[in-house]
Parts: structure tokens; C-alpha cells; sequence
């Protein structure tokens, strides 16, 4: 991604995102970006995935399932539910492709499992995942999920290793939505299994 086209992705996402959402995704994208930096990854497709995870995030509900149902996206129950907060993964995939013209699969698969993860991820992928969740706005945001306790520890972590940090938010936000009465997907709860290995003898 030349930097041109990332600046102008950048104006799109401050026209269409909410100012709080605007500024999260400008955090994540630059966290993904030391993240590529520090593990080797790509740098710029970091920041093209950071920048549009969540594009699809202030698009009513009715929109996100009917751009999902052009593109044949599978959904689960979970993501297919009214308030659901992981239809705009999937959403944002679609919307990535269609409005933004993203072909690149790795940055489509970040986007589309940036709120589940899922077992196997892509270096990219886990970048994406990892930088959502410690980018520097998330302490203040109301909506944050992190323990924040948890997160200083989860930050430094997130440096050295990034498969340790992906057992450590996962347990964190398990924990989070049993005590929220949240309903869990099947796919938040392999990913959990898989990084924490639990099936390990
Ligand atoms: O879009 P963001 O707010 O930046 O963050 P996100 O896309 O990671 O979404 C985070 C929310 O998704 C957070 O409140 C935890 C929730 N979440 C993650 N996995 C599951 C889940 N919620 C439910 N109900 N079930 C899950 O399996
Ligand atoms: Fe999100
Ligand atoms: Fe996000």
C-alpha cells in the first residue's frame, strides 16, 4: 500500500467513523505497525489492516447483514444477533472489498477475525488482533474491555511474544464475558483453546 493510498483510506475512515472510533482506529494502526515493526511483518499492510478493522463498525445492523448476505459471507448465530459486537468483522471484510478495493487476502483475514481470532492465525492476523486490544486510546474508552490492570502486562507482552499475549487477552476476555453474562462463539472459544493449549497433554 503506497502512503497515498493509506492517507486517503485515513480520510475515508475519519468521514465515515465516529470521532472516539476514529481516533481507536488510528491507535491500532499505528500499533499494528511497531507491532510488524518489532516481529516482522509487513509494515504497511499492518497499517492498511489497522486502518480499516473496524470500517464497518458505524453501519446500522441491517446494513452489515445485508452487505454480508451479497457477499456470501458465513455467519454464526452469535454475529447474525441484533447487538451483536462481531458482525462488523465480517461487515468489514465485505466493505474493505467492495468500498475500499482491498484484494489482499492476509488483510482481509485480519479484518474479518480481528474480534474472534481463530486457531492458526496469520502473523498479520494476530498483529491485528493483539494492536485492537492494547493500542494506547483503549484505558480510556468507555466501552474498553480490557481489565486494565491486566493491560500494562499485556502491552510489554505484546512485544516479545505474541503467541503468550494472544492466551493471556483471550483467558482475560473469556473471564470478561462470563462475568457479563456474554454469550460466547464457538470461534472466540477455539481460538482460546488452541493459544492456551489446552489440549496439550
Ligand atoms: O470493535 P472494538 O470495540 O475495537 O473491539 P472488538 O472488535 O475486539 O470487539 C470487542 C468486543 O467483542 C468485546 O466487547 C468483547 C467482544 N467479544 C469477543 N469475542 C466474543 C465477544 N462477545 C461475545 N458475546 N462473544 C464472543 O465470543
Ligand atoms: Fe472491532
Ligand atoms: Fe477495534
Amino acid at each position: 500500500m503506497k502512503a497515498t493510498n493509506l492517507a486517503k483510506l485515513r480520510k475515508e475512515m475519519e468521514q465515515t467513523l465516529e470521532r472516539k472510533r476514529y481516533e481507536h482506529t488510528l491507535g491500532v494502526a499505528y500499533t499494528a505497525a511497531s507491532l510488524a515493526m518489532v516481529h516482522g511483518a509487513d509494515v504497511g499492510k499492518a497499517l492498511t489492516a489497522g486502518m480499516l478493522h473496524d470500517c464497518a463498525k458505524c453501519m446500522s445492523h441491517r446494513k452489515q447483514i445485508s452487505l454480508c448476505q451479497k457477499n456470501k459471507m458465513q455467519l454464526s448465530e452469535i454475529e447474525i444477533e441484533k447487538h451483536s459486537p462481531l458482525l462488523h468483522a465480517k461487515a468489514g471484510n465485505c466493505l474493505a472489498q467492495k468500498k475500499y478495493g482491498i484484494t489482499d487476502e492476509e488483510i482481509l483475514l485480519a479484518i474479518s477475525y480481528h474480534t474472534t481470532g481463530r486457531p492458526r492465525m496469520s502473523l498479520l492476523e494476530k498483529i491485528i488482533y493483539i494492536a485492537d486490544y492494547i493500542e494506547p486510546g483503549r484505558e480510556r474508552a468507555k466501552r474498553s474491555y480490557a481489565d486494565i490492570q491486566n493491560l500494562a502486562l499485556v502491552r510489554k507482552m505484546a512485544y516479545r511474544d505474541l503467541d503468550e499475549t494472544l492466551c493471556k487477552i483471550l483467558s482475560d476476555t473469556l473471564d470478561y464475558l462470563s462475568r457479563k453474562g456474554g454469550k460466547i462463539d464457538s470461534m472466540t472459544r477455539e481460538t482460546y483453546e488452541y493459544y492456551c493449549h489446552i489440549h496439550e497433554t
